[in-house]
């Protein structure tokens, strides 16, 4: 019998995945929490090689983001995590006459984040009742998530760079509880289920996965669409409706849509602020504390709409209706814009609906 105050002993892998269960947290794994040396490696190599495009994330300080220990001295596990975020019922498809709807990557649609991390943080705090620290990560820059979920036997790296989970696919968002816990970890990854399929690298509209697992950052649509700058020329095309995220390679590949739909979270549209589509002319209208309260939580370089606005104006020319009057005075309006940057865009924006109104069937 235990003492009076004794504590707790710290909780099962079975008490653990329960809790996570009813978080929505479907699959748990357990990694030692020595160095991911082989990551931090890659890190240095793909910042050295230009493939992280000037981002931060985890190539900000890969000694940190690859040393669970910075996060938790004396930490000896790593309970990892996956929440999957397909939606059981996708929205219905927005109407309108203008036709100028973006679509917003599945991982976006809601915040998924945030109830992962309730599920670890609960988690946590059964660990912190048995005297052990315990810190929750997801989605942060001070771990690699997939790098860490692959060493806890969650899954293999697809040749999309995801991690797909076997009998359940990529579409699952990953987070992870750094303790001074012990548990047994995983003996060994996931085995590669991606056996000859090429598929993600054939469907990338961009060419980014230059080999197979291998991202450039410069050709990635989804970071092309958070980044600063002007968006070059030759990806705009290619950008089509998409205003922020690209779910592109996780569409095309046949295990992540075989076995997303039987992996799904149900999203409640009530208690949810479900972003699929953005209705781009009312984005071009808005101003910043209106889209600040709307995609806050999204990522946009320096936390500047003015790139929303910027991927709002490429979505016009490549979806919207040219002969709408309100399209047409929307570009026009930022064709004389004081931001060059957005003036630039809409210029090609008005190009390229002179391009497709030229290019269709006269009725
Ligand atoms: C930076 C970042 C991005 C960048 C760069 C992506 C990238 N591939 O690096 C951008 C903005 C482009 C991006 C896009 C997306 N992201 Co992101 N992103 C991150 C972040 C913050 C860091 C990733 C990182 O460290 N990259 C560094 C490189 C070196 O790692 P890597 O690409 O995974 O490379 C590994 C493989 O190459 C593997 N490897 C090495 N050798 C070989 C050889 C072979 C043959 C193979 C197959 C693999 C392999 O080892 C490498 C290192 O671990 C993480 C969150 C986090 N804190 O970890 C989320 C994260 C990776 N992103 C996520 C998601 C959902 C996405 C998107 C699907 C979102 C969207 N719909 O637009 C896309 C997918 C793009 C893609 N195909 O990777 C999820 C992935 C979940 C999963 N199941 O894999 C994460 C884990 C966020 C989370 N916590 O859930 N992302
Ligand atoms: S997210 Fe889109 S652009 Fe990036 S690698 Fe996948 S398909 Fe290519
Ligand atoms: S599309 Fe094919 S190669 Fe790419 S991740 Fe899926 S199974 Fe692997």
């Amino acid at each position: 019998m235990a003492r009076r105050g004794a504590r707790p002993a710290p909780p099962t892998i079975e008490e653990i995945t329960s809790i996570g269960a009813e978080h929505g947290i479907t699959h748990i794994g357990v990694a030692s929490a020595e160095i991911l040396a082989d990551t931090r490696a890659t890190l240095f190599e793909r910042k050295a090689a230009g493939l992280h495009d000037g981002m931060q994330f985890t190539y900000r300080n890969p000694e940190r983001s690859t040393d669970p220990r910075r996060a938790v001295v004396e930490a000896q596990s790593v309970i990892v995590g996956a929440r999957p975020y397909l939606s059981a019922d996708d929205p219905p498809e927005p109407v309108s006459d203008h036709r100028a709807h973006a679509r917003v990557g599945r991982y976006a649609w809601v915040d998924h984040y945030e109830p992962l991390r309730v599920g670890l943080r609960a988690i946590g705090a059964r660990l912190k009742e048995s005297g052990h620290r315990a810190t929750a990560f997801a989605d942060d820059n001070s771990m690699v998530d997939r790098a860490i979920a692959h060493r806890a036997g969650i899954g293999w790296f697809g040749k999309n760079a995801n991690l797909l989970l076997p009998g359940a696919g990529s579409f699952f968002v990953l987070g992870s509880l750094i303790t001074t816990a012990e548990y047994e970890p995983a003996a060994a990854p996931a085995s590669d289920g991606c056996g000859t399929c090429v598929r993600c690298i054939d469907g990338c509209p961009t060419g980014a996965i230059v080999a197979p697992g291998v991202i450039d950052g410069a050709r990635c649509l989804s970071w092309v669409l958070q980044k600063a700058g002007a968006i070059p020329p030759e990806f705009r095309t290619a950008i089509h409706d998409r205003i922020y995220g690209c779910d592109d390679c996780q569409d095309v590949c046949p295990i992540s849509v075989r076995l997303g739909r039987r992996n799904t979270i149900d999203i409640d549209p009530d208690a949810n602020d479900v972003q699929s589509h953005v209705d781009v002319l009312d984005l071009l209208d808005a101003d910043d504390e209106v889209i600040e309260q709307r995609h806050g939580r999204w990522y946009i370089a320096g936390r500047e709409f003015r790139w929303l606005r910027r991927n709002a104006l490429v979505v016009i020319g490549n979806v919207a209706d040219p002969t709408d009057r309100r399209v047409r005075s929307t570009v026009e309006r930022y064709r004389a814009d004081a931001d060059e940057i957005l003036a630039e865009h809409a210029d090609w924006a008005a190009m390229r609906l002179d391009e497709r109104h030229a290019a269709a069937p006269s009725s």
